[in-house]
């Protein structure tokens, strides 16, 4: 691993911004030049990283969901955090889902998100494509509880209960041919219950891929709960990808479809700003993002600093995976 030396341009932590801010500026200036637009005049306010958590989460629609009675499930205790585990108010209320509006309080717009029926396509290189029913899914996958940290990419940090089980087991029941490489990942698209998906200068559906060798380390994980409960809308019910030592931009939220490929997918971030958000987004405090240091994060409840580890704490799991890859692109 190279040492980066702290650079005159590098940015204090309290210059982070959403990730979205000078992108959404550029796109518009694309979008405007490009003919007459609706202004999504919300998209372009900035700041919100920083606010106190607002809103309560919504217990109505927990106990509607029928995969209630999963959960809790039974910790894991082989994947330990020397944190203590944010509020479930804060991890509800504080959130990325840029389907729902580009600032952190998208939890109630989450809601207009109907997650039953939900089913999941599985394609592209595998023995046969298939589609499963999230109820159907969630009885064949061996569930269990994980507390693991999760680092945006933005500079704050949390440490949640995730339930739901290992990427692997999914990717197991894929069956993938011996030439897939790459596990490409879809949400839904729908502008009608996501008025996010209506500003068109995002390339929708947000979609992630991780390459089958990290799609089967054994902390990629799929969230199905959240605090002992089916996971809420807003932290991408019913199904999201979790990959601790990656930035929180990797953890794709609300599945539909996942496709077996031998070519690297273009992902939402990459396709939007290569140069700030690349396919391998793993996390470094010693490689800054162009417009702020990645030294430290800043925890949800407390809003405490403290400073960042080389993927995410996660190293003892994943550094064999980029054995031979060093470079600064394997951290944006
Ligand atoms: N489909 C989708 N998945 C997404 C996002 C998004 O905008 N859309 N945001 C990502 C980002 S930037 C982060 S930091 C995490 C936040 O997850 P949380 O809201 O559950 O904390 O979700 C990730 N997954
Ligand atoms: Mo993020």
């Amino acid at each position: 691993m190279h040492v980066l030396k702290k650079r005159g341009w590098e940015l204090p932590d309290s210059a982070a911004t959403p990730e979205n801010l000078f992108i959404e500026r550029r796109r518009l200036v694309k979008a405007l030049a490009a003919g007459p637009v609706l202004l999504a005049a919300p998209a372009l306010i900035a700041g919100c990283d920083g606010d106190a958590p607002k809103g309560t989460a919504n217990a109505a629609v927990t106990k509607a969901d029928p995969s209630a009675g999963l959960y809790p499930v039974k910790r894991n205790l082989r994947y330990r955090v020397d944190r203590s585990i944010t509020s479930e108010k804060s991890a509800t209320t504080y959130n990325n889902f840029y389907e729902f509006g580009s600032h952190k309080s998208i939890h109630r717009a989450a809601q207009a998100l109907s997650i039953r029926p939900w089913t999941v396509r599985i394609d592209g290189m595998v023995e046969k494509p298939f589609d499963i029913a999230i109820d159907d899914l969630l009885k064949k996958m061996p569930l269990e509880e994980r507390v693991y940290r999760l680092r945006c990419v933005e500079a704050w940090a949390m440490t949640v209960p995730w339930s739901g089980f290992p990427l692997k087991a999914l990717v197991d029941l894929a069956k993938p041919l011996s030439g897939a490489k790459y596990l490409r990942m879809e949400t839904f698209k729908d502008p009608d219950v996501a008025l996010g998906q209506r500003q068109h200068w995002y390339p929708w559906p947000y979609v992630e891929g991780l390459t089958i060798k990290e799609a089967v380390n054994e902390l990629a994980f799929i969230a199905t709960g959240l605090y002992g409960k089916p996971i809420r809308k807003q932290n991408g019910a019913p199904l999201r990808l979790v990959v601790p030592w990656k930035y929180g931009f990797k953890s794709i939220k609300s599945l539909v479809r996942l496709s077996f490929t031998d070519k690297r997918p273009m992902t939402f971030w990459e396709a939007i700003a290569a140069r700030e958000y690349g396919f391998w987004a793993n996390v470094n405090p010693e490689v800054p993002h162009p417009r702020w240091s990645q030294a430290r994060e800043r925890l949800l409840d407390s809003g405490k600093k403290v400073p960042t580890r080389i993927y995410n704490g996660y190293g003892e799991f994943v550094a064999g995976l980029y054995k031979g890859m060093d470079g600064e692109a394997l951290f944006k």
